[in-house]
C-alpha cells in the first residue's frame, strides 16, 4: 500500500475532540513536532467556533515545548500522563484545568493495553523511515512508540529527515505479552536485544506521512557549580568505597541517572573517576556526559529509552554513527525501565529528590506537598529495584530559604524501605541497616546544611517515644515557616510546646 504524503494541518484533521492520542518520543528526544502544532491551531479555532476541543495526551515521558507547551497554551490538553515538565502545562495542572495522572514510567505501555485508561484512538510518531509495509524506525527517543502504535485506529506519522535513515539498527522494539502469559523478558546484560530494530504495524492504519526537518528542543546544561559538582564527587567517592568493600563487584554495575543538571554532574564525576572502571548504562535518559564517556572510553554502553542530547551532541553523533551505533540501544520504556531487568542486572540508581525527610522518605514531585513539579518519571521504577538505590540533592533550595532535608516530607514518592542512600554536597549518608532515629543522625550529620542542623537535631530532642520519633504536632513546621515567614530557618519550636 502506498503511503500517503500529507500536511500537518491535514494529519490534525484526523484527530478529533475527546480523543486519546499517544504520542512517540522521550522527553523532547523522538516527539512529534509539527502535527501536534497543528492540532493546537485546530483546537484555537474550534474553540473561536464555540465548540469544544480537547485531546487526552499520553507519552513516553516529558515531551517539547512544540508538543505539550503548544498544546497547553490552546487549551487543548483534557487528560495527561505521565511524567511533564513543560511550564504553561504545570501551571494548568496545578491549577486543576488539566487532569493530571502520574504513573510509573515502565508501567504504562502494559495498563494502555490492559485497557485501564480507555481506547487509543490516535498514535502520532517521528519516524527517521517508514516503509509501505509498514515498518516505522524511530528517531532519538522510543517511549510508548509500540504500544501506541499497536492499540491506535489510526497513526500519523511525522517523518523526519534530520535523523538519517541509517540510525535503523540503533533501536531494540519489543512489547511483551501480558499476563497471565508474559516470560521473562530476556535482558541479560544492558546490550541484549530482544526485539526488532524497528516497529512493525499495520500500513492500512497509517492515515498518513507528514515530512519534517525539525530539530529537536536543545537540552543544554547549565554549568556544572560548586555544589552539583561536589555531590558528583560524593557520589563517585561512595561508589569507589562500595567497590573497594567488595560490595559492589569489581567489573562494576549498571548505572542508572535521573534527568537534569545534578544528574548530569553526577555522570560526568563518575567517569572521571579513575578508580572506577568503565561501566554500563542501564538507564531510561542518556544524557550529554554518557556521550562525552563514551568517546574517551569510560562508558562501554548505554542502554536507555532517548538520547535526550544537545543538538551538538547529537550532529557528533550522528557524524560518527559508526563509532556509536554498536554502544548504544534504544528500547521502549517498558523494558528500559522495568522492574525485572533492572534488579536481574544490578542496576545502581541515581536520582534527585525535590526533599527527603530525616527518616529516609523522599518527595520527587511535590513542592510543599501541593503544587506538581514534574511527576514521578522513572524515579520509582528505579528506585524501588535497584541493587543500591541513592538519592541526590542540593542541600538547600532557593538561596537557602528552603531545606531540602526536613522532619516529614510534604509528600512521599519513595518511601524509607527503598531509599538506600541519600548524598548532598556536603556528604553521604548510608541508611541501609540503620533504625529511624540512626538514619536520622546519619542524614542530619552529613546532608543537611549547616543552617538546619541545629533545627532538625532540636526536632529529633523533642522526646517523643516509639520506633520513628516523629511528632505529628510539629512535623511540618519548616512547611509552616516557609509559607508564613518567606524562610524554613525561621522554624521555631517554642511555637509548638511539648506535650
Ligand atoms: O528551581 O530552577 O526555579 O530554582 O526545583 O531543582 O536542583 O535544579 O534539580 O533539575 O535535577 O530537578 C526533583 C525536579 C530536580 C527532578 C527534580 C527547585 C529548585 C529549582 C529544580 P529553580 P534542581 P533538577 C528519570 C528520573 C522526578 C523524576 C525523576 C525530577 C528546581 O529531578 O523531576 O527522578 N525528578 N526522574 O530551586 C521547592 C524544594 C526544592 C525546590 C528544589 N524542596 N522546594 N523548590 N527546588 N528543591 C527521568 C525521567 O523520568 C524522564
Amino acid at each position: 500500500m502506498a503511503l500517503r504524503f500529507i500536511t500537518a494541518e491535514e494529519a490534525a484533521s484526523f484527530v478529533q475532540h475527546n480523543d486519546n492520542v499517544g504520542f512517540g518520543g522521550f522527553t523532547p528526544a523522538g516527539c512529534p513536532k509539527v502535527v501536534p502544532h497543528a492540532i493546537a491551531e485546530r483546537a484555537r479555532r474550534e474553540h473561536e467556533a464555540g465548540r469544544e476541543f480537547k485531546i487526552g495526551v499520553f507519552t513516553g515521558a516529558s515531551t517539547g515545548d512544540r508538543l505539550d507547551g503548544e498544546l497547553a497554551r490552546a487549551e487543548a490538553v483534557k487528560f495527561r500522563t505521565p511524567y511533564q515538565s513543560n511550564k504553561d502545562l504545570r501551571n494548568q495542572i496545578n491549577a486543576r484545568e488539566v487532569s493530571y495522572f502520574d504513573i510509573h514510567l515502565s508501567h504504562l505501555a502494559q495498563e494502555l493495553r490492559y485497557g485501564f485508561y480507555g481506547p487509543i484512538d490516535v498514535a502520532i510518531v517521528e519516524a527517521a523511515d517508514v516503509t509501505e509495509d509498514g515498518r516505522i524506525v524511530p528517531t532519538t527517543g522510543v517511549g510508548l512508540l509500540p504500544t501506541v502504535c499497536r492499540l491506535a485506529e489510526r497513526i500519523i506519522v511525522e517523518l523526519n529527515d534530520k535523523h538519517p535513515k541509517e540510525i535503523c539498527g540503533i533501536h531494540d522494539i519489543a512489547e511483551p505479552l501480558d499476563p497471565p502469559h508474559r516470560k521473562d523478558m530476556p535482558v541479560y546484560k544492558p546490550s541484549d536485544r530482544v526485539g526488532k530494530p524497528y516497529v512493525q504495524v499495520d500500513p492500512a492504519k497509517i492515515v498518513g506521512v507528514v515530512r519534517t526537518s525539525e530539530p529537536n528542543d536543545d537540552s543544554g546544561f547549565t554549568p556544572l557549580d560548586d555544589v552539583t559538582l561536589a555531590i558528583g564527587n560524593n557520589v563517585a567517592k561512595f561508589l569507589v568505597q562500595e567497590m573497594k568493600s567488595g560490595r559492589i563487584p569489581a567489573d562494576f554495575l549498571p548505572l542508572q541517572s535521573g534527568v537534569g543538571n545534578v544528574a548530569n554532574a553526577v555522570l560526568g564525576a563518575l567517569g572521571d573517576n579513575e578508580e572506577i572502571p568503565a561501566f554500563e548504562v542501564y538507564t531510561e535518559v542518556i544524557q550529554d556526559a554518557v556521550i562525552g564517556l563514551m568517546k574517551k572510553g569510560r562508558v562501554k554502553f548505554a542502554s536507555g529509552c532517548s538520547l535526550s542530547v544537545s543538538r551538538e551532541v547529537i550532529r557528533d553523533i550522528y557524524s560518527q554513527l559508526d563509532f556509536f551505533k554498536d554502544k548504544i540501544l534504544l528500547r521502549p520504556n517498558e523494558y528500559s525501565n522495568n522492574p525485572e531487568i533492572v534488579r536481574r542486572l544490578g542496576v545502581i540508581t541515581i536520582n534527585t529528590a525535590l526533599e527527603a525527610d530525616i527518616f529516609g522518605n523522599v518527595n520527587s514531585t511535590h513542592v510543599t506537598g501541593t503544587k506538581m513539579m514534574n511527576g514521578l518519571g522513572g524515579s520509582g521504577d528505579f528506585t524501588r529495584n535497584g541493587y543500591i538505590s541513592i538519592f541526590t540533592t542540593p542541600s538547600t533550595a532557593k538561596g537557602g530559604k528552603i531545606s531540602a532535608f526536613v522532619p516529614m516530607v510534604s509528600h512521599a514518592d519513595h518511601n524509607e524501605h527503598s531509599v538506600k542512600v541519600i548524598i548532598s554536597e556536603y556528604g553521604i549518608a548510608d541508611l541501609r541497616g540503620k533504625s529511624p532515629i540512626e538514619r536520622a543522625r546519619t542524614i542530619i550529620d552529613n546532608c543537611v546544611h549547616p543552617d538546619y542542623r541545629p533545627l532538625l537535631n532540636e526536632y529529633l530532642d523533642r522526646g517523643i517515644a516509639g520506633h520513628t520519633p516523629q511528632d505529628l504536632t510539629a512535623c511540618f513546621a519548616f512547611h509552616r515557616a516557609l509559607i508564613e515567614k518567606g524562610d524554613m530557618r525561621l522554624t521555631d519550636w517554642k511555637e509548638y510546646p511539648q506535650k
